[in-house]
């Protein structure tokens, strides 16, 4: 494929209500996507960068300019270029599996709806549909949490994820368990907020049979997860220590973790989120599809993937009214707990012109 024209478009999206992790309060998105055509096809693709280094060392300002003066020209100067080939042409440059992610993904959308495959049965999915989790947000108290998670459980979601941080952990996990009772489904997510040394208390989270325990140390710090694994019974689960599919392998024959949270742009796109998959699925680890917020660009990819066989535990894909009151695309919608995948060429959808008219704030084009 010859590429004629690459769009880098930043869009403004407020979330429905604050989203507050470990690392900080989300209050919008402010997202790159890039848009490129080629003579037969156009292609989509989402930056799950957010707006400031918390979550990781990307950032939405800092993918933009690596997309537009590191990644776009080394497209260009490859002239013609297929997604197999992408990450030999952009392997010089280091890091950035952001940026990467949304150029590559852009670049599959198109080869795809060029060939009419969609990118499911493309990446090799048995499923039709997703079970759709929610994370929520550290809240002010705990009755505040109990009426945040009784609506989710009340608009269908069947497992609920809870964000914790040090001073907010065993006690509104007991409070949830205690008010909802033993059958939810649920786990948190610590966002490498906690030290080698919280072992014993993170321990106190034992009693509450939560499905895993993602993320509480260092991203750098995967040996410290490993002795964390046996000194608690709940399940370890990577999320930001997970950078490729070398990282999944080596953390799981340390024994750092028993799950893994795939989330293709951590990984450089979704070519290196499938390597990611099988080498969890050969070791006999189950994964999951993680989530960044993602606008309906983002998610209809995300969905195609988690159709993958070992994507056994349910998914941080939400319906997008839990995130938006109007998505870029098409909105998703929960149907018995559950996310249809896309069928169409590509990811399967396109954003809705006039709300992307709306929300865009900078269109940048770059030309061979
Ligand atoms: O750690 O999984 C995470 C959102 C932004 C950044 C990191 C994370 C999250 C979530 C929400 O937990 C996932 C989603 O609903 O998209
Ligand atoms: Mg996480």
């Amino acid at each position: 494929m010859k590429i004629n024209v690459v769009e880098l478009i930043r869009i403004d999206m407020p979330l429905v209500s604050p989203f507050r992790t470990s690392f900080g309060v989300e209050t919008g998105r402010d997202v790159l996507v890039v848009r490129l055509e080629t003579d037969d096809a156009q292609g989509w693709g989402e930056c799950v960068a957010l707006a400031d280094p918390l979550y990781s060392s990307e950032y939405t300002d800092a993918a933009q300019r690596v997309v537009a003066e590191q990644l776009v020209p080394r497209l260009f100067a490859a002239g013609e270029v297929t997604t197999a080939r992408f990450g030999e042409v952009v392997a010089s440059v280091r890091g950035h599996r952001m940026a990467k992610s949304a150029v590559e993904t852009a670049l599959l959308d198109a080869e795809l709806r060029a060939s009419g495959v969609s990118l499911s049965r493309y990446l090799g999915a048995i499923s039709t549909e997703v079970v759709s989790g929610v994370s929520v947000g550290i809240q002010d108290t705990i009755p505040e949490l109990l009426d945040v998670v009784g609506a989710y459980l009340d608009a269908g979601y069947p497992r609920i994820k809870l964000k914790i941080e040090p001073g907010w952990d065993v006690t509104p996990v007991a409070a949830v368990r205690e008010h909802f009772g033993d059958d939810v489904l649920l786990q948190v997510d610590a966002n490498s907020a906690y030290r080698r040394s919280d072992a014993r208390h993170l321990a106190g989270l034992d009693a509450f049979d939560l499905l895993l325990l993602e993320q509480p140390l260092d991203e750098e710090d995967v040996v410290g997860h490993a002795g964390l694994a046996r000194m608690v019974r709940t399940p370890i689960c990577l999320d930001e220590s997970i950078v490729s599919a070398r990282a999944a392998y080596e953390a799981i024959r340390i024994g750092a973790c028993a799950v893994v949270n795939i989330k293709p742009g951590r990984v450089g796109g979704y070519l290196e989120a499938r390597r990611v998959h099988d080498a969890c699925a050969a070791a006999g680890v189950p994964v999951w599809a993680g989530g960044m917020l993602e606008t309906g660009i983002g998610r209809a990819a995300n969905l195609a993937l988690a159709g993958l066989s070992n994507f056994t535990l349910p998914s941080d894909i939400s319906g997008s009214d839990r995130y938006y009151a109007q998505d870029l695309t098409e909105p998703f919608v929960l149907i018995d707990g559950r996310i249809p995948i896309p069928t169409g060429p590509g990811i399967g959808v396109i954003p809705l012109p006039e709300v992307l008219a709306e929300l865009c704030t900078c269109r940048t084009t770059l030309t061979p």
